[in-house]
């Protein structure tokens, strides 16, 4: 049986990263409400995720999202991170937001259009090498809506090109990572639907191309951990986006519509080595806090993901690979659920304490008076686009 004892070493190693926009004012297409503290500045956006990290120590580094972090000086903007005690991660490339995108960006039937939506990659590649990011991350909202509207087919050589053309760029210690969506905003076909076709576009580029998994980005009844287990596997699981969803990308905290399947993706993540091993897949939030507070929803969201790779690391592998071997059904399921209903809270109470931490992250930035003082500093805070 394996003990929280046991986990410790290997729990110590959760690193999740938040990204930036979480921290901004967000909506859906009915209505961004405003909500007091928000960020006014790129500056600001990192202060409030270096306290998700003061007060977790899970949340290590911030994604940036380009063009919405635009900042004259990248170099200086990781000093400034790195002072408060993070560090930049992945850039996210944005071709989503531009007039010209309307028919598509890498895929776009115009070279022109394609040519823009290359640069402006090439122009995040920048951003990494002044921040020393090692990841691109590509997520494309490239479609149609209309059976017919356009060459299905062609758009995927227009894209392997662009992306070719982009993975050229990177240095021998970058990453490209493709992410995957099987709709929205392009509601017939969309041109990076599944693991499957990101996967085609990764394994064409080379070793450093790898899938972007965002949950949210599923039909309904899908499983995950399948694919998970599949990509690992084949190694080119490069990234997770984590949120939950209960009908479209709703882009909810990680966690909080199904627990259970959080457990089953980390328990395929640490089987496979991808949590622990030599190439680990970055685990990311991808998330955006329409009507809680922003880093509260970030603290919920950091622990979220702490209690279910901890009940996944208790996991008897060696019991449930007897019971497998055996043909035991039930008792294997028996195994599988007993780590699953493991509660692990005060557990993980007293690992905080241990590394003086708070035992209770919340309750302790509750009552640190963070929230005040920027309520009261920031007046007119940005929005942070959509996601
Ligand atoms: C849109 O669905 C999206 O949420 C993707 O998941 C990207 O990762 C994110 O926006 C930011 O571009
Ligand atoms: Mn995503
Ligand atoms: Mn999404």
């Amino acid at each position: 049986m394996t003990t929280f004892a046991d986990i410790t070493g290997r729990l110590e190693k959760l690193a999740i990263e938040v990204p930036s926009w979480a921290y901004g004012n967000s909506g859906t297409r009915f209505k961004v409400f405003g909500s007091p503290g928000t960020p006014r500045t790129v500056k600001e956006k990192i202060a409030d995720a270096a306290a998700v990290h003061r007060f977790t120590g899970l949340a290590p580094s911030v994604a940036l999202h380009i063009p919405w972090d635009l900042v004259d000086d990248y170099a200086a903007l990781a000093t400034y991170a790195g002072d408060h005690g993070v560090r930049l991660g992945t850039v996210n490339s944005n071709t989503f937001q531009d007039d010209d995108y309307k028919l598509g960006s890498l895929t776009n039937a115009d070279p022109a259009v394609r040519r823009k939506a290359v640069q402006h990659n090439l122009d995040c590649i920048e951003v990494m090498n002044a921040t020393g990011s090692r990841d691109l991350k590509i997520w494309l909202a490239d479609g149609t809506n209309y059976p017919g509207q356009a060459d299905i087919r062609t758009r995927q050589d227009w894209l392997a090109e662009g992306l070719a053309e982009i993975y050229a760029q990177l240095s021998d210690d970058q990453r490209l990572v493709l992410e995957y969506k099987f709709f929205e905003p392009a509601f017939y076909h969309t041109d990076v639907p599944d693991w499957g076709t990101s996967y085609v576009h990764c394994a064409a580029l080379g070793d450093r191309a790898v899938v972007c998994l965002d949950t949210g980005h599923h039909a309904p009844g899908t499983n995950i951990e399948f694919i998970v287990a599949q990509l690992v596997r084949l190694g080119k699981l490069g990234s997770f986006d984590f949120n939950s969803r209960f009908y479209a990308d709703d882009d909810l905290i990680v966690g909080a519509a199904d627990p259970f399947q959080l457990f089953r993706i980390m328990v395929e993540v640490i089987r496979g080595g991808a949590y622990d091993g030599p190439t680990p897949a970055a685990l990311m939030l991808d998330q955006c806090h329409n009507i809680e507070k922003k880093i509260p929803g970030q603290l919920r969201s950091v622990l979220n993901v702490q209690e279910m790779v901890a009940r996944a690391l208790l996991l008897d592998v060696d019991a449930l690979a007897q019971a497998q071997q055996a043909g035991d059904v039930l008792a294997a399921n028996q195994i599988y659920m007993d780590a699953f209903y493991t509660d692990v809270r005060r557990d993980l109470a007293g690992f905080r304490e241990e590394r003086g931490l708070p035992a209770d992250p919340m309750a302790a930035y509750l009552a640190s008076g963070y929230q005040e003082q920027i309520e009261a500093d920031r007046v007119g805070g940005t929005q942070a686009g959509w996601n």
